[in-house]
């Protein structure tokens, strides 16, 4: 029987881009975000092996109740990508925006937290599987960068979160990309890491025997 996927951030990017590889690798998908019609778009490309759920992933009830509906519609929930996060426009301390801070805590570090938290449940059925969206920017230092610091919590949390999991036999990944070319960038970054190479990365991870935690993949762009 297909393995079942629920991936956070799947209306653009990596996320969307992990929907459409791990579909092709035989995975069902439940495809979370705000953006109901790119949700809609992907999924009806996808096909029967997926299945488009709104959800603002700062609402821990919405997560919660993406995570049920995925459940009964598949029978089951055997992996989690949290890879839905955000940046800010004012970089740096002195020049940062307290408000935007407040905005992007939220989504990269409490989300992440709700996620783990709502999935576990599920996971814990299945021996299952937690993938978390970390970056280069959460294993080097940037001049005053907030975003950096939310990243640096996830690959700690990430970590920790393995060594829980591993107690009842589940895995945790954190996927670490450099700059890969997304809507997180105004510009088109056509030389950087591609969405679908952080995917196979994700594909990867998920593919891997039980005798095999995958702990992080970190990649970086060739250019
Ligand atoms: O960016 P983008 P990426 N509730 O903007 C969703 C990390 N990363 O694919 O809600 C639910 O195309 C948003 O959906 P929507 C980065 O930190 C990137 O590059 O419809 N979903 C969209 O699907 C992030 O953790 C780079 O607006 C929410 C998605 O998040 C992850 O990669 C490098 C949401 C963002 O997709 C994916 O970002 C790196 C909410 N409240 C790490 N807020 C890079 N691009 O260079 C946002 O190291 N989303």
């Amino acid at each position: 029987m297909a393995k079942t996927l629920l991936i956070t951030g799947a209306s653009s990017g990596i996320g969307a881009a992990t929907a459409r590889a791990a579909a092709e690798a035989g995975w069902n998908v439940a495809l979370c975000a705000r953006s109901t019609d790119k949700l809609e778009k992907i999924a009806g490309e996808i096909g029967d092996a997926a299945i488009a759920l709104p959800c603002d992933v700062t609402k821990r009830e919405e997560i919660t109740d993406a995570l049920e509906k995925t459940a009964a519609h598949f029978g089951g929930v055997d992996a989690v990508y949290a890879n839905a996060g955000m940046g800010v426009e004012n970089a740096g301390i002195e020049n940062g925006d307290p408000d935007e801070w407040h905005d992007m805590i939220h989504v990269n570090i409490l989300a992440v937290l709700y996620a783990a938290h709502a999935a576990i449940p599920h996971l814990k059925k299945t021996k299952g599987h937690f993938v978390v969206t970390g970056s280069k920017a959460g294993r080097d230092t940037f001049k005053g960068s907030v975003y950096s610091a939310t990243k640096w919590f996830v690959h700690g949390f990430g970590e920790n979160l393995a060594e829980e999991m591993r107690e009842w036999g589940g895995r945790a990944t954190i996927i670490a990309p450099g700059m890969v070319d997304t809507a997180f960038f105004d510009e088109p970054k056509p030389t950087k890491i591609q969405p679908e190479d952080v995917a196979n990365a994700v594909v990867y991870a998920l593919a891997q025997p039980k005798t095999a935690a995958v702990r992080e993949v970190y990649i970086m762009p060739n250019d």
